[in-house]
């Protein structure tokens, strides 16, 4: 044994989650009897009241019962809705603890303890309150069903059985979502506390086991459960999808794979906001965020659901074969896959709130989940620039060095940031006083290359009566509470600490005063940034290192309840008092590590601790494609790894796979080398300059992509499956992605030494070497060579790709710079491409200040007119006068008969521009046409002819 400890103590630093901080399935008491309920359930109990059906302003609203074994049938009022963009929504709530019918089982929870299921996950994570419904959904019903015909043209169809109580979804008369197909629909229904918790539970349901319904204690702590079991739980079937994403975080696949005990993961996929502490890949672990979006797709569908519950849940997936042409309600399962994705949903506590989106294409589920709950917030141009971080910069010289070498080894930065350090003594708001004693300076300096700051602001705030920000939780008593209603104290950076309530309204309040110019956090100025990191909230030795579920929360909620909406409400409050810090004039920018639906309009996330390993950059794809899917793109990894010390070689990769992340930082753990760009040797510092500028080249492509996620809940960097939605061979890759409308096509390297990598190229188009111009005609999968240099980027053919190709030291610099436009034609000589302008950092485009250009190629003729329906504001257009097109590339077209002049036509004027024609020098390489200086306004609608 000693020989064994001292072998394993001399394994160097290995990396693996802390497993027995955090419950499994099995120790998870509502998740338990959920899953014993679904291998024991024969038939439902529970039934659609035929008689309790009334239909007002374009909803249903009844009464579910459920059948018990002793007594009359619990009562669950039901409203079903149909919303005007096709979105299907299903509440249910029950009767009897809406009622405020029910005892609470500890005696002192009485004055502070809500009594109804939790029902204010939707004002959280919805945009408004007021959905507007879709007034000519027609209402069939009969004795035992209801149809609803409804969406486009009514090529959808809701038939609702009554009994047992289950819902399916048909698209054309396809059915492709059932629930309660299984019958595992359930709703712990209320029930006094025994006097005896240990014998058989006399008020139980059919099917229930007794398994941590009352107190339950885990990992030395006991969750007193004052209102006692009230989970809620559903199986959702995808008819004839082999293909299921979405339900982030997880450092696991793209296409979610089955679990249980046929599955290759035993335990479901947790949600349950977590600061997992060297957390592990190939994982269903919650990690820091939960979106309980699911997307199923197959060629021809794409269809998803939305669980809005905000407590700790769990999902179990397994794939069945399901044949085509099987019955389920008069409607046939059509589809020729013999798959069908069973998903079993389990929630704590809370209403039941589920919307059904029928696409049919991937683009249309996107649109129908993002209108409900936001897109994605507009960043300002920076944003999307280069982050260098690291806890921590030591110093005001420090950080005015950091930024300096950036310069001087010419490599771009837009924001450099301060992690905790930075504090006196980790009270957030203040700073460390012989480190950081002229904040001001620091910003004033950054300001001239228009760098930002970001200062870190976690929610746990110090026990110190000296502290201002705590006097005033304390004097207020807006913290979050114990289950008793006293101050919940805990560990935290700050040592012992309070935690903020950012659902107390006047804590919120309180929260915009700390973040306003000339308030008491000194030198504050609008440069600064912020990051709101540990907010799942991150408890050292909590429960499952985090505050316990019966702490109280403002109006008496629980913590279980809103748990997972705990670091949207936080991120929102800093939000909010962002957007009051500028009367509404500057788009915020806040990082944050926790994140629910909804958090999106908020700022961009990370996926936290990662490390240092060629597995994390691989996984660091599914991960972000995953939050695209599910309406939170702008995300970002560490680059690098936070934790242990990158080679060069790994280094210099991430930054290369980083050029397309939609958020690209720079982090690193403390105990770790430095590691900035410019401290490499040759060729790694010019590699990782190189993926650096490329991004910065990419980013008025990349601005568009996020105009498109804002506007349309677009993902910015695409799965395949997306772009090409009946291409079945690339439904599950998730080493590939496409950046946006630009058509490019990515492989990055996330394997160490590779020679060469495979390339599905998907589709009858032609792809071009992005580098080489080499000519490949898809479908194909092709080698490619992967020298260090190489990132296997290829652009497909029929698309226009705005860029910048001035190198500046930021992007805010480079805000006026001309732009280039590059055409990829196709085996026609046709491309298009979007273009997205405004002024890179205010609302002012909610006022019609911006440009939204479709390019279109054709002909030998480019066209840059306004995307229908967007008329720019002609103030706006003379203000960007000078935002002009400096040069237009076309690859790939035939270039024999070419003159040496384009002809401009713009505001009725012509001119004439010089044509260079360039080859690459290879026979397989296409042919370059640059047109130099049009000097076309970026803005303005004009036209180039090639003659
Ligand atoms: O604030 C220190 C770190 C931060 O650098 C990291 O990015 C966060 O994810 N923080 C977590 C707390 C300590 C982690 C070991």
């Amino acid at each position: 044994m000693l020989l064994l400890y001292l072998v394993l103590a001399w394994i160097p630093y290995c990396l693996a989650a802390k497993r027995y901080l955090f419950k499994t399935c099995d120790q998870s008491g509502f998740c338990n009897r959920n899953r014993y309920y679904a291998s024991h359930v024969e038939q439902s109990p529970y039934s659609l009241d035929s008689a309790s059906c009334r239909f007002e302003s374009g909803a249903l609203y009844a009464t579910l019962l459920k059948q018990l074994p002793n007594g009359s049938p619990a009562q669950f009022p039901l409203k079903l809705s149909v919303l005007k963009d096709g979105q299907f929504r299903i509440q249910i709530d029950e009767q009897t603890r809406l009622e405020k019918n029910i005892n609470l089982a500890r005696e002192q929870s009485a004055d502070i303890v809500r009594k109804e299921r939790y029902n204010e996950a939707a004002d959280w994570a919805l945009v408004s309150d007021e959905l507007p419904l879709d007034t000519s959904a027609k209402f069939v019903p009969s004795d035992s069903k209801l149809y609803i015909e409804y969406g486009p043209d009514h090529s959808f169809t809701a038939t609702i059985n009554f009994e047992p109580f289950q819902l399916s979804f048909a698209v054309n008369g396809d059915i492709q979502i059932v629930l309660n197909e299984n019958g595992f629909f359930n709703m712990e229904h209320w029930r006094p506390r025994p006097s005896n918790t240990s014998e058989p539970d006399p008020n139980a349901g059919l099917y229930e086991s007794d398994t941590g319904k009352w107190d339950e204690s885990f990992g030395g702590f006991t969750d007193s459960k004052t209102r006692g079991p009230e989970s809620v739980a559903l199986d959702i079937s995808f008819k004839g999808f082999s293909h299921v994403y979405g339900i982030p975080e997880h450092a696991d696949s793209l296409n979610l794979r089955s679990t249980g005990e046929q599955g290759e993961h035993s335990d479901p996929y947790h949600l349950f906001n977590v600061d997992i502490f060297e957390y592990e890949v190939n994982s269903t672990m919650s990690t820091y965020g939960a979106i309980p979006f699911m997307q199923a797709h197959r060629k021809g569908a794409s269809v998803g659901v939305f669980w809005l519950n905000g407590a700790d849940t769990w999902v179990d997936i397994s794939r069945m074969s399901s044949e085509a042409g099987s019955d389920t309600h008069d409607q046939k399962v059509l589809s020729a896959s013999k798959t069908t994705t069973l998903t079993h949903w389990i929630s704590e506590a809370g209403v039941l709130d589920l919307f059904v989106f029928l696409g049919p294409t991937p683009k249309d589920v996107y649109r129908q989940y993002s209108s409900l709950t936001g897109g994605t917030l507009m960043p300002q141009l920076s944003a999307i620039g280069y982050h260098q971080c690291r806890w921590n910069y030591n110093s005001e010289e420090d950080v005015l060095e950091v930024s300096a070498k950036f310069d001087e080894h010419n490599i771009p930065v837009d924001v450099i940031w301060l992690d905790i350090a930075y504090t006196d003594q980790v009270k957030y708001f203040t700073w460390h006083p012989s480190n950081f004693p002229h904040p001001q300076n620091m910003l004033a300096e950054l300001d001239k290359s228009k760098r930002k700051l970001v200062t870190i602001i976690d929610p746990h705030i110090k026990i110190d009566d000296d502290y201002f920000v705590y006097k005033h939780l304390k004097e207020t008593g807006t913290y979050l509470r114990n289950s008793a209603g006293e101050q919940f104290e805990g560990e935290c950076w700050s040592g012992h600490s309070v935690w903020v309530d950012p659902f107390n309204p006047d804590e919120r309040k309180y929260w915009a005063e700390l973040h306003a110019l000339g308030g008491d956090f000194a030198g504050n100025a609008s440069n600064i940034w912020f990051w709101n990191d540990m907010n799942e909230p991150s408890v050292f030795e909590g429960a499952e290192t985090t505050a316990p579920r019966d702490a109280i929360h403002y109006d008496g909620w629980e913590h279980r309840d809103v748990h997972n909406i705990f670091g949207m409400a936080y991120h929102s409050s800093t939000y909010d008092a962002l957007i009051a810090r500028h009367k509404g004039t500057l788009r915020p920018f806040i990082l944050t590590r926790s994140f629910f639906a909804g958090s999106q309009r908020y700022g961009p996330m990370w996926t936290g601790d990662n490390a240092a390993t060629w597995d994390f950059l691989k996984v660091s794809i599914p991960m972000l494609l995953t939050n695209g899917i599910a309406g939170m793109p702008f995300s970002g990894v560490d680059v690098g790894g936070f934790f242990d010390n990158p080679s060069p070689e790994l280094l210099t990769r991430w930054y290369q796979a980083a050029v397309f992340y939609p958020f690209f930082r720079a982090h690193a753990h403390i105990d770790t080398k430095r590691r900035e760009p410019y401290l490499y040797d040759e060729p790694y510092l010019s590699l990782m300059r190189d993926a650096v500028n490329l991004r910065y080249a990419f980013s008025p492509a990349a601005y568009t992509a996020f105009y498109r996620a804002h506007t349309e809940g677009m993902p910015i960097l695409r799965p395949l499956f997306v772009e090409y939605p009946d291409a079945e061979n690339t439904f599950g890759v998730e080493d590939h992605f496409v950046l946006g409308d630009t058509g490019l096509l990515v492989r990055p390297v996330t394997e160490e030494n590779a020679a060469e990598v495979q390339v599905i190229l998907p589709d009858a188009s032609i792809y071009y070497d992005f580098d080489t111009q080499e000519v490949f005609q898809g479908p194909t999968k092709i080698t490619v060579q992967t020298p260090l240099e190489k990132i296997p980027i290829f652009a497909r053919g029929g698309h226009i790709i705005p860029q910048r190709h001035r190198e500046r030291r930021s992007l805010e610099l480079a805000k006026f710079d001309p732009f280039t436009l590059v055409v990829y034609v196709d085996e026609n000589g046709e491309a298009e491409g979007k273009h997205y302008i405004d002024d890179f950092k205010s609302y002012e485009y909610q006022n019609g200040m911006y440009a939204y250009k479709d390019l279109l190629f054709k002909g030998g003729r480019l066209i840059s007119q306004d995307v229908e329906g967007h008329q720019p504001n002609s103030e706006f257009l003379d203000s960007i006068e000078e935002l002009v097109i400096e040069k237009v590339i076309v690859i790939g077209l035939e270039t024999s008969n070419l003159s040496s002049e384009a002809l401009i036509k713009e505001n009725g004027e012509e001119s004439t521009a010089e044509i260079i024609i360039n080859s690459k020098g290879s026979s397989s390489a296409a042919s370059e046409i640059l047109i130099r200086n049009p000097r076309v306004s970026a803005g303005g609608n004009w036209e180039i002819n090639l003659l």
